[in-house]
């Protein structure tokens, strides 16, 4: 691994995670009360010994990096590091954005022409999972590929969001259709199921093997590709052309691997880290997920009726609090009575002093955090917001997509307060 570079591609132009993209590059989202998505490729290079990492990012943004820099330092002797590349500041481009994956790899292959390097480690920035990229590594070198592809059993209703491969007895990727879309389509790359039962992972049905985003090229090859080819994106162009001349393999993988990318995905895969027994674990002491430290007070709880939640540190839960299946995230100040139900709330950057508290109220804005008597259902909270008191977060109109309120848009029927909305007192959505 010493020899290998991971890009972790950290969100496109047209991002699916708006609007909490809206003022925050992909990677710094906020992921199960104290984490960032950033932190979930970046643990796992770390825990397989990866540790020469460059994160695409459309935008520097301060907070990102300082997370970064406060969180991954590696130190002198092993040469580590990550490393931000945003396209705002790619060299000779005079484009803001990359155009897509390939682009986004192509406009930094600077960094991919180092003479150490060997492998490149292509890694989405959007996903939950834990993988040991050395077994990925192994697969490659003992095929022989050019390029190696992560792949998981899927059935055919979830193909249609999907890169899916067809692959011969050896493993090697003979068909790639990047989302199909008709049955048709599917039946092009589908696999018999018992291909996967003798590869000792039981099919349970599924006929179809995923590309989970997750990709290892031998460099030249990569630099070949990116120089030779016009192509903006892995999925759609590169692949469909590289099984044509190049050895491509596949590395099947059947642990929980879940696509966090859009709004619902991302509520829900959140929402599962809060029960009993989550799908994924946080506490792996052998596969550990790092996150920036924080100096933060313990939280604090009077009174409140807490169930089945991820509470994280520094908050403050007041008399007759009911929270119930939700993630509240740092530095959380919820009023009395507040009920917050199927909600994940983000938390603040830092605590809001009594001077500010003061310019807000002559602004007409309550403070930081959830007023008394308010009700939060089935939404997320952004950082920063001000709820004020008895204010309803509820979809009753069980509406889909709405711009209605600027300060409180719905993506896929879930109300999201942006990064810091003020809803005055009473407000309802
Ligand atoms: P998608 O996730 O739909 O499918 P894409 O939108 O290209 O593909 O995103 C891949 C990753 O790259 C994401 O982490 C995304 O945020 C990031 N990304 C996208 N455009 C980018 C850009 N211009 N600059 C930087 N980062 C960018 C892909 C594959 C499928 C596969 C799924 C698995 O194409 O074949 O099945 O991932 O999730
Ligand atoms: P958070 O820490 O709340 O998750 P971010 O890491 O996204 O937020 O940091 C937000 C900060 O990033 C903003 O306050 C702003 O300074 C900066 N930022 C946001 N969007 C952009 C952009 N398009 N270009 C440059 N900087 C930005």
């Amino acid at each position: 691994m010493r020899n290998t570079i991971a890009l972790i591609l950290g969100g496109g132009r047209g991002t699916r995670l708006f609007p909490l993209t809206k003022i925050r590059a992909k990677p710094a989202v906020p992921l199960a009360a104290k984490y960032r998505l950033i932190d979930i490729p970046i643990s796992n290079c770390i825990s397989s010994g990866v540790n020469k990492i460059y994160c695409l990012t459309q935008f520097l943004s301060v907070s990102l990096h300082r997370h970064i820099r406060q969180t991954y330092s590696f130190d002198n002797f092993n040469g580590g590091f990550v490393e931000l590349l945003a396209a705002q500041q790619t060299e000779g481009s005079g484009e803001d954005w990359y155009e897509g994956t390939a682009d986004a790899v192509r406009k930094n292959l600077s960094y991919i022409q180092q003479d150490f390097v060997e492998h490149v480690l292509i890694l989405s920035g959007d996903q939950l999972y834990r993988m040991d990229y050395g077994d990925m590594m192994k697969t490659h070198i003992e095929s022989g590929a050019d390029v190696t592809i992560a792949g998981i059993p899927v059935s055919r209703d979830d193909a249609h969001a999907l890169g899916v491969m067809r692959v011969d007895d050896s493993g090697r990727v003979v068909g790639f259709l990047e989302k199909p879309q008709t049955p048709e389509e599917i039946d092009m790359v589908k696999m018999d199921p018992a291909w996967l039962d003798k590869q000792g992972i039981p099919s349970h049905g599924r006929d179809c093997v995923a590309s989970m985003g997750l990709y290892i090229f031998n460099r030249d090859t990569l630099v070949d590709f990116l120089q030779k080819t016009q192509y903006q994106d892995f999925g759609r162009e590169v692949f469909p052309a590289a099984i044509r001349s190049r050895k491509v393999q596949l590395h099947l993988f059947d642990g929980y691997w879940e696509d966090i990318g859009t709004i619902k995905a991302f509520y829900e895969c959140n929402l599962s880290l809060a029960q009993r027994t989550p799908p994924y674990n946080f506490n792996d002491s052998e596969s550990p997920v790092y996150s920036r430290p924080r100096f933060l007070p313990p939280t604090f709880m009077e009174g409140a009726q807490v169930t089945g939640s991820l509470i994280a540190d520094g908050c403050r839960i007041e008399k007759g609090a009911v929270i119930e299946n939700s993630v509240v995230g740092l530095r959380c100040i919820i009023g009395e009575g507040v009920v917050i139900k199927d909600s994940i709330i983000m938390g603040a950057d830092d605590y809001e002093s009594s001077t500010r508290q003061q310019t807000a109220a002559s602004q007409g804005k309550p403070p930081v955090g959830i007023g008394a008597g308010s009700v939060v259902q089935g939404a997320i909270l952004d950082k920063n917001c001000r709820v004020g008191k008895n204010v309803r977060i509820v979809n009753d109109a069980n509406v889909q997509e709405s711009d209605t309120h600027e300060e409180c848009p719905v993506r896929d029927g879930i109300p999201i307060v942006c990064k810091n909305a003020s809803l005055p007192d009473g407000w309802k959505l």
